[in-house]
């Protein structure tokens, strides 16, 4: 037996070396073995990785090792997502180039990245600012062009004046620029747009097939596609007061039913009609203007207070000629959606009642709940959105809405006015175009020459890449690019002339829309993929990333695969067979008297009498703690992987992060429990020592039969084994570590036992251990690797093939324990021999004689005492 400490910090970057020097997780494209393709969601080099990144990586590496030892064929790679704003930021803010800090925290990050011991395949890596990349990304961007999916399309952007750039909605704050705080413009601009909307229905309809994939995101990107079936209708002007003769207002409505509740119209500020309408109309003019400030966030527009403008213009009601409805400029109503025009139900829409109540519109319910007595159901401050049946509708008074819906679809489809039909059934989706130009210079350029001759000429194939000049100023606002004194100048590849390059770039969500496909063969230099291996590496079998990029990330990528089947370089339309959504690694908040955060680095916990207590190691004072919240900079509350690994090794951090909670929930950070860990893992290197010396002296043949003790300690491998593999699998990494701390306690319950075991015994003792060894190498591949050699096995255990289980072990044996509440006994139950306490805790509190004997008390305490009584404390 060993007195040693195990010593990480040894140990860790010797072997680092030898899976590196080997090259025992590069992947062979010509591998002919099984496939299996996991990939985390590549980092951007920020310069730093923090614990999140230790947390995702970690999942995937314990999947990634567990199937290689299961014998397939694993790609793991790793890159750069590295084109972006805070390079350029970094470039104005400290003079360094984008490029060069881009690179140098690449090689930083790469560095922490390996500490953590991560299977990954480094010569498959790239970033995507590399040129050798981009390249193809131009050449994609061009078939597109040709295959009709992506265009150029005039859209209204929030123009900051000062910083002479466009803004992304989040960079609109209270209708200012977030940086130099002017008053935001709405400019109309070309830009370039991929056609994702002509697969809405195809990426809605695809995503009941993946069934590996959180019902949460599933419904997120339903959502987000939003689709709606409703109906078109044509209501009539009164021509009498429309601006300039016009007769007709079109509207789009997912409740026909509601027709007969109709208030009042809106249409959006962008509307011709109300153009035209502020044209002859400076107040109205000057009402536009003002409601257009708040920019054109969805989030901001919907939690605006509702504001309107009277135009003077009257609509008629399609039923009734009779009746005459006021046309209002609303600022809730879109121009991008629909028609940009409705009418108002307010009696069942929120907006609308909000609307109303404000300019004194009044409103008639039209649907009455089942059960409501229709003569006194009436609609206040918040209006009705459920079920029930018409009222006040005249002909579709009594109908369900669904019925109403339906009468109505089908008389204004069967009216004609001109030679039109009133009405139309209309699919509408929210789901919009994906505009990518972004005027900044750290990106991809979009290789498209404009000629005022010949028009949008595209870059001929022989001039890609178009690169990005190195020799670039951000001395001024706005885009480098675009300052730049020669680069954009170049004479047309059509007619010679003098022409200019687009100076926009795409938004870096492309750039990761396809790095997973590139990954299959990123040497190809020639093609973006070569599609023989691409088929066959793809579709990436499990993809493990956070929630926040459940839509945007995810949709694009679906719909680039799609758009990279049209154009040849794939063919497939799923990219993501499975999904995996990991959780945040959280942790308490410590501020001082004054307010200020401190760092969890800078706090010492006493745990006392009176509990825990902070204390700031520096002055001795007091700090309150906080709430537990997602580690952030303002709030201070991170922690450092390199602190971590420096002081207690990676496989610690790894075990930790794999331990106390499923891997999709948050997990709460804790010196106390990493300590915990690191317990552990010198338990695990003592157990194996001691075991090793066992093992030198068992037989080396397998004894014909096992004792008792033998067998059972063979059982609860086996039984170990069989949990853990079926865990893995399921990502369910916490209870596989829960059943590796129980199988550890069996096999120490034996060696305890001391003396010299039997041979049988001690044939058992050597299985167990290099059973238990393996089971614990996903997790923390460095001990494993130093365990490996203790136990006299050859090669590296990163190679080595994972357990074969016997199943005729599996059998559970169950034991009957006496069940007590409060002392006195109230029943027995069975149960397998294998459980653990908290199945055991949960069956027995289940029992109704125990649920009885608590009279509702709540419950203290659970003993357990093995294998003979359970006692409930209420
Ligand atoms: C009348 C009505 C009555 C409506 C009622 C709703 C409830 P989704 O499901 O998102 O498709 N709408 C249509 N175009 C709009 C636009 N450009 N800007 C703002 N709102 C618009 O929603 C469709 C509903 O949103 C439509 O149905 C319309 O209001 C509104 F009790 O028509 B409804
Ligand atoms: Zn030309």
């Amino acid at each position: 037996m060993t007195s040693e400490r195990y010593n990480a910090r040894d140990s860790e970057p010797r072997w680092q070396r030898q899976w590196d020097q080997k090259a025992i997780f590069a992947s062979k494209n010509d591998d002919p073995r099984p496939k299996y393709y996991v990939l985390e969601m590549f980092p951007y080099p920020s310069g730093r990785i923090h614990i999140g990144h230790v947390r995702n990586y970690t999942l995937g590496d314990v999947l990634a090792r567990f199937m290689r030892a299961k014998g397939f064929n694993v790609l793991h790679p790793m890159g750069w997502d590295a084109f972006g704003l805070p390079a350029e930021n970094a470039a104005i803010e400290r003079k360094v180039a984008p490029k060069a800090w881009t690179y140098d925290n690449i090689a930083a990050m790469k560095k922490q990245l390996q500490s953590i011991g991560l299977s990954l395949d480094w010569s498959r890596e790239f970033a995507t600012c590399d040129p050798s990349y981009y390249k193809h990304q131009q050449k994609m961007f061009l078939d597109m062009l040709a295959a009709g999916l992506a265009e150029r399309e005039k859209r209204k952007l929030n123009w900051d004046p000062v910083d002479m750039t466009v803004l992304a909605n989040e960079q609109v704050i209270d209708g200012r620029g977030w940086r130099s705080g002017a008053v935001v413009e709405q400019r109309e601009m070309s830009q370039w747009v991929f056609k994702i909307t002509k697969y809405s229905q195809e990426l809605l309809d695809a995503l009941d097939g993946l069934d590996r994939w959180p019902d949460k995101v599933r419904l997120m990107q339903r959502n987000w596609i939003g689709r709606s079936e409703g109906l078109l209708i044509r209501f009539a002007l009164d021509q009498a007061t429309t601006p300039a003769g016009e007769t007709e207002l079109k509207i789009f409505t997912t409740r026909p039913d509601t027709l007969f509740g109709a208030k009042f119209m809106a249409i959006s500020a962008d509307h011709p009609l109300a153009q035209a309408a502020a044209a002859k109309n400076p107040k109205l003019a000057e009402f536009i203007a003002d409601i257009k400030k708040i920019g054109t966030a969805q989030e901001i527009i919907d939690t605006a207070e509702k504001q309107g403008f009277d135009t003077g213009i009257r609509a008629i009601h399609p039923f009734d000629p009779s009746w005459k409805l006021p046309v209002y400029v609303a600022n809730f109503v879109l121009m991008e959606y629909g028609t940009g025009a409705i009418f108002g139900c307010p009696a069942h829409d929120q907006r609308d009642l909000d609307f109303v109540n404000k300019y004194g519109l009044g409103n008639t319910p039209v649907v009455c709940p089942e059960g409501q007595d229709p003569k006194s159901f009436v609609i206040t401050d918040t209006a009705y959105d459920g079920d029930g049946r018409m009222i006040n509708s005249r002909f579709l008074d009594g109908m369900t809405i669904e019925q109403a819906k339906e009468d109505v679809a089908k008389r204004l489809e069967n009216e004609l006015r001109g030679n039109a039909p009133v009405g139309e059934r209309q699919v509408n989706f929210r789901l919009r175009d994906w505009g990518i130009s972004r005027q900044r210079y750290w990106g991809c350029p979009i290789p498209i020459i404009h000629c005022p001759t010949c028009d949008v000429v595209p870059v001929p194939d022989d001039q890609l890449p178009v690169t990005l000049p190195e020799d670039v100023s951000f001395d001024k606002p706005g885009n480098a690019l675009d300052h730049h004194p020669t680069w954009k100048h170049v004479n047309c590849p059509k007619c010679g002339g003098k022409a200019q390059r687009e100076t926009d770039t795409m938004d870096t969500f492309v750039d990761s829309s396809w790095y997973f496909a590139r990954f299959t063969d990123p040497w190809n230099a020639n093609e973006p993929t070569t599609p023989a291996i691409a088929n066959r590496m793809l579709p990436i079998d499990q993809y493990i990333g956070g929630v926040e990029h459940a839509i945007l990330h995810l949709l694009y990528s679906r719909f680039f695969t799609r758009a990279m089947k049209a154009t040849g370089h794939i063919d497939m339309s799923e990219p993501f067979a499975g999904m995996f959504t990991q959780g945040m690694v959280v942790h308490e908040t410590y501020q001082k008297a004054d307010g200020t955060y401190v760092t969890p680095a800078e706090v010492k916990i006493e745990v006392g009498g009176n509990g825990r207590r902070a204390v700031l190691m520096a002055t001795g004072e007091d700090v309150a703690v906080g709430p537990i919240e997602k580690m952030s900079k303002s709030k201070k509350n991170t922690v450092d992987p390199d602190d971590i690994i420096e002081t207690y090794g990676a496989d610690v951090a790894r075990w930790f992060m794999l331990s106390d909670s499923p891997p999709d929930r948050d997990v709460i950070w804790s010196d106390e429990r990493v300590q915990g860990a690191s317990r552990f893992l010198q338990r695990l290197w003592r157990l194996v020592n001691e075991s090793a010396v066992i093992a030198k002296g068992a037989p080396a043949a397998r004894p014909a039969a096992f004792g008792a003790d033998a067998l059972a300690l063979r059982k609860a491998a086996h039984g170990a084994l069989d949990k853990v593999s079926t865990g893995i699998e399921r990502l369910h990494f916490n209870v596989c570590l829960a059943h590796i701390r129980e199988f550890t306690n069996s096999l120490a319950e034996v060696l305890g036992k001391g003396g010299t075991p039997a041979p049988d015994l001690a044939w058992a003792i050597k299985e167990a251990s290099i059973i238990l060894v393996q089971l614990f190498a996903p997790m923390m591949p460095h001990l494993a690797e130093e365990c490996w050699v203790v136990l006299g096995q050859q090669g590296l255990i990163s190679e080595a093939n994972w357990p074969q289980i016997e199943r005729d072990l599996l059998v559970e044996d169950t034991v009957t324990l006496v069940v007590q509440v409060n002392g006195k006994k109230r029943g027995e139950i069975t149960v397998a021999t294998a459980a653990q306490n908290p199945e055991i805790e949960a069956a027995v509190l289940a029992l109704d004689a125990v649920k009885l004997a608590l009279d509702g008390k709540a419950v203290r305490k659970v003993i357990i005492v093995p294998k003979r009584i359970v006692n409930v404390v209420g």
